[in-house]
């Protein structure tokens, strides 16, 4: 079973700390400098890269941690025997930060009975079985797909979707600028006709990002721009094309045809695509983003979940729900507002920024 992933994680991210000291003596007792600046240069790379995220996964979500953890440190604080008021209370603060209620129900169940199983009797022990419950709602035994599907074949292509406000916009733009960054050519397409200045907005985010972009005047139809953008992506072989919708879920019905429509054009043009279809929610609107999963997975084939803002709400727990309750996995969060704040979802990394303090 996954007993220990606390402990796991725990000897992760400090043998991480404890690497880098070792590391440091080791360069300052050597004699010879250019020793001393291979080493710098091979071991700063990759692993400062590692230290980067993991710190903007501390940072984006302090907000939950201040919140959630605390109020965990507190219940085990307050108790020092697991009592039914204990549990009752374990469970409001679950609730609290936004996991979802069936799954914090199941999740109760299976700590009950390991609780009883195993006999345990320790509240601090219990911490530590808490936070390997909390890992394993969101592995459930299965292999966690949260890399990009790149096609062989030039280009592949992303469309995002999400209602209005969720990020979807700036998410391309901090999407474009990491494969730029990896050398890949990207292209940004225009398929938000619908909102006032939407073209604009992209169309300024695709400079800035050294992107090539298309788009039409307001209005004009979706299909017909990205049409124009893959033909143009084939022409100039671009790498990716990421592709810009707007979000009226008001009208079911219209945006299913809308997205049909979209499917079928870019199918067209590109066989097997879209290769993506990233689903945008904003963690600051808890279960109505819950709500917003399930609806546009019924109307399109949603392949992953981008949850922005997570650096703004004390419920980061939206990201276990979403896996239980929607069964996408998350593949991009969102930390903040600079480019590397969206970051690959990485859950060993997630339990790490929201416990820490407990480890
Ligand atoms: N703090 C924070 N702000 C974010 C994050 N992601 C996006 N935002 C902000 O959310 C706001 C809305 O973002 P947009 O990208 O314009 O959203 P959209 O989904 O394209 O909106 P419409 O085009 O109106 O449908 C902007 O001010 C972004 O800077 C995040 O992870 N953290
Ligand atoms: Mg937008």
């Amino acid at each position: 079973m996954f007993m220990g992933i606390f402990n796991k994680i725990k000897n992760l991210f400090k043998k991480e700390e404890n690497f880098e000291e070792e590391l440091k003596e080791e360069i300052n007792t050597e004699e010879s400098e250019i020793h001393k600046n291979t080493l710098d240069e091979s071991s700063n790379s990759i692993e400062n890269e590692e230290k980067k995220n993991v710190k903007i996964y501390e940072k984006g979500l302090s907000k939950t941690r201040d919140n959630f953890v605390s109020k965990l440190i507190n219940l085990t604080n307050k108790y020092n025997k697991i009592t039914e008021d204990y549990f009752d209370e374990l469970e409001e603060i679950l609730i609290m930060a936004d996991i979802g209620v069936n799954t914090v129900m199941d999740f109760m169940d299976r700590l009950r009975k390991r609780v009883k199983n195993e006999k345990i009797e320790d509240v601090n022990y219990l911490k530590e079985v808490i936070v390997d419950e909390l890992f394993i709602i969101y592995v459930n035994d299965e292999i966690i797909v949260n890399k990009i599907n790149f096609s062989e074949n030039r280009p592949t292509v992303i469309l995002f979707v999400g209602v209005n406000g969720v990020g979807k916009t700036t998410t391309i733009a901090k999407i474009a600028s990491r494969l730029h960054d990896e050398g890949k050519s990207v292209m940004m397409v225009a398929g938000d006709t619908f909102r006032a200045g939407a073209v604009k907005q992209l169309e300024e985010w695709a400079i800035k990002t050294e992107s090539s972009f298309v788009g039409k005047e307001e209005g004009a139809d979706p299909a017909s721009v990205i049409y124009d953008g893959l033909q143009q992506a084939i022409k100039d072989e671009t790498d990716v094309v990421l592709i810009d919708t707007a979000g009226r879920l008001q009208n079911k019905v219209n945006l299913m045809k809308e997205l049909e429509k979209i499917n079928k054009v870019i199918g067209k043009v590109i066989p097997g695509g879209p290769h993506e279809t990233l689903l945008v929610i904003d963690a600051t609107t808890g279960q109505n983003g819950i709500s917003q999963a399930k609806a546009f997975k019924e109307i399109t084939n949603i392949t992953g979940i981008v949850l922005t803002k997570l650096d703004g709400t004390a419920k980061g727990g939206i990201v276990l729900a979403i896996k239980e309750s929607v069964g996408i996995p998350v593949k991009f969060i969102g930390l903040g507002e600079r480019k590397e704040d969206l970051q690959v979802f990485d859950i060993e990394k997630y339990i790490y920024g929201l416990f820490k303090d407990m480890m």
